[in-house]
């Protein structure tokens, strides 16, 4: 007699083997009402963007594939000192220590993040380790470490001495948890790349918000908050108060609304109107986004005066000031 498991589990063997679900879905046909971009391009947030994206760029111009481009791209800030809110010399929390959460999603719709981890300076590249070696998506805290150190990633202490002494500066000043982000407060690496054969990646990377509580996770390690790529549609990525992007599942709005037809700039301004929506302090935190089409259009748009992206091509390198909301 045939159980009803016996029936799933043939059932399930059938449709797999043609590709389909056990109710009949088909995987999807791509869309085809927009090109793929016949070019690479890497765009990145903020203007210290420049220099991380001809890192990536020399892996897009290499023919590489983008999830390799934004990776070496946004190692860069990860290994900067001086960048105080991404890898070492990222400020620490409000116990002074610095943990990071960085994600990546690739052409596949495949995703990888780490969760306030510490003691590992590059967060994104461990957060693809995630992704490659691991059934999971998301490893947070003393787990990600030990992942990360199992897998081979050098130990570091990212507390720089400059870092310590601006927090013990604001220990002694104030010692105030206030999460609130104005247009200089922050530098959030985002990455979005298209490679030679017209597939997306992105990343994402931070040391978070300065000063914040212990444990807190903003929306750099969330896929669909602070980075979201579909390859038959486009990407877009976050900087700026994460518990905002979080609550409005920021990057993955800019990407449906590009679906549904909106230009990039367009598709983020939408997104941020959702936040100014839902937060009547929205006139106090800064949030920008950043957004790439399929076929390679780049737009982005923040809450506040300051934002800007940095966009690295064949035609070489250029910086754009982020439109506001309207
Ligand atoms: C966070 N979105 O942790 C990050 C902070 C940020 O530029 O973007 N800073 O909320």
């Amino acid at each position: 007699m045939t159980t009803r498991r016996d029936f799933l589990r043939t059932a399930a063997a059938g449709t797999a083997a043609l590709g389909a679900t056990a109710l009949g879905f088909q995987p999807a046909v791509a869309r085809t009402d927009r090109p793929r971009a016949d070019a690479p391009l890497v765009v990145s947030t903020w203007d210290f963007g420049v220099e991380t994206n001809e890192a990536a760029w020399t892996r897009l111009a290499a023919g590489d594939p983008a999830l390799d481009a934004v990776i070496d791209g946004v190692a860069v800030a990860e290994a900067d000192p001086d960048n105080h809110y991404v890898g070492l010399g990222g400020f620490p929390d409000r116990d002074g220590r610095v943990t990071l959460d960085a994600c990546v999603m690739d052409h596949r719709g495949d995703a990888g993040a780490v969760a306030c981890l510490e003691d590992v300076v590059h967060a994104a590249a461990v957060a693809r380790a995630v992704m490659d070696r691991t059934p999971h998506v998301m490893l947070a805290g003393a787990g990600a470490r030990r992942f990360a150190l199992d897998a081979g990633f050098p130990r570091r202490d990212l507390l720089t001495p400059k870092a310590e002494a601006a927090w013990r500066t604001w220990l002694a000043e104030d010692g105030a948890y206030a999460p609130a982000i104005n247009a200089e407060s922050h530098d959030t690496i985002g990455m979005l790349a298209v490679d030679a054969r017209g597939d997306l990646s992105g990343a994402c990377t931070t040391s978070g918000l300065m000063w914040k509580m212990p444990g807190r996770v903003g929306d750099s390690p969330i896929i669909g908050a602070a980075l979201y790529v579909d390859n038959k549609v486009g990407a877009a990525c976050a900087t700026g108060l994460g518990e905002a992007v979080v609550k409005t599942c920021g990057s993955f709005l800019v990407v449906e609304n590009m679906r549904r037809g909106m230009e990039p700039e367009e598709a983020c301004r939408d997104a941020l109107q959702r936040i100014v929506d839902t937060n009547p302090d929205a006139g106090g935190i800064q949030v920008g986004y950043i957004a790439i089409a399929r076929d390679g259009r780049v737009g982005g748009c923040a809450l506040q005066e300051g934002f800007c992206f940095a966009v690295r091509d064949e035609n070489g390198s250029r910086t754009t000031n982020a439109s506001g909301p309207d």
